[in-house]
């Protein structure tokens, strides 16, 4: 059966509320994130690929803002260490509620999810942690203490996927990319009335930063090795690397 389709902001909407992970958004996620998020599936399918490579036995794989657990449900299908769990992290209700009920339906055991502020889970005995578009929406001022908890509780070895929405310092970069990606969404379908109410929606909710920014912040934290592995506009996945 197709996902319900996303159509929030079709209508005129007096005043565009901040966007927030809801209900409403719950019901359209898997269409709203397919349709917006340039290379998602691809993404899904290689956190997959390399929780399979980087989960050591008796360790714990995290999916900090997991959503609706399609990163979660992609490491689970790869992983063949021993004992590894699968701890998945959101701090919506709604998104938690549901993705508890997919997991149910998708009969695949061993993803344990909690609803918490990933900024307030211990995060211990990682092999894997997986960011997928989750970082964006932490407030800037507390990205680099949250990372620094992250690394801490990565394993030797261990791996951090970190897939954001990128800005460029360069104008015309920053320019171009944004009026691709809005193409891209009209590709999908999309209404300039709807890519324009839901930039407004997004203002100050989704804050993204240069590639070089994260790069830097994450090797000051203690990451020896990060590099973007995929892009597709201004959407990125990187893969940062403890020693
Ligand atoms: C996927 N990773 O499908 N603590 C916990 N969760 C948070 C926090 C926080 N502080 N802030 C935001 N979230 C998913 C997609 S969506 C990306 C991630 C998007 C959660 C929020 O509730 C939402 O579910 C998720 O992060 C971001 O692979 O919609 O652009």
């Amino acid at each position: 059966m197709p996902f319900p389709k996303d159509s929030l902001y079709a209508n005129p909407l007096g005043e565009v509320g901040a966007f927030k992970f809801d209900e409403a958004v719950v019901k359209v996620f898997p269409d709203m994130i397919q349709r917006s998020v340039p290379g998602y599936a691809a993404i899904i399918s290689a956190i997959g690929l390399l929780a399979g490579r980087f989960a050591r036995d008796d360790s714990v794989c995290f999916d900090l803002g997991c959503s609706l657990g399609a990163a979660s449900l992609a490491m689970r299908r790869q992983i063949v260490a021993n004992n590894c769990r699968v701890v998945a992290v959101d701090c919506s209700e709604a998104m938690v509620e549901q993705c508890r009920k997919n997991l149910a339906d998708s009969a695949v055991a061993g993803v344990d999810v909690v609803c918490a502020d990933i900024r307030d889970i211990p995060i211990e005995n990682a092999s894997v942690v997986v960011l997928n578009f989750t970082l964006q929406f932490i407030p800037l001022a507390d990205r680099e203490a949250f990372l620094a908890k992250l690394y801490r509780g990565l394993l030797p070895g261990g791996i951090l996927i970190l897939s954001e929405k990128l800005a460029f310092d360069d104008p015309r970069q920053q320019e171009l990319q944004t009026e691709m990606h809005h193409l891209f969404k009209k590709a999908q379908g999309y209404s300039e009335l709807e890519i324009s109410q839901k930039r407004s929606a997004l203002e100050n909710v989704l804050i993204p930063e240069a590639f070089a920014v994260h790069r830097q912040r994450l090797k000051s934290v203690g990451f020896s090795s990060v590099e973007v592995w995929f892009q597709y506009f201004n959407f990125a996945s990187m893969i940062a690397l403890k020693c």
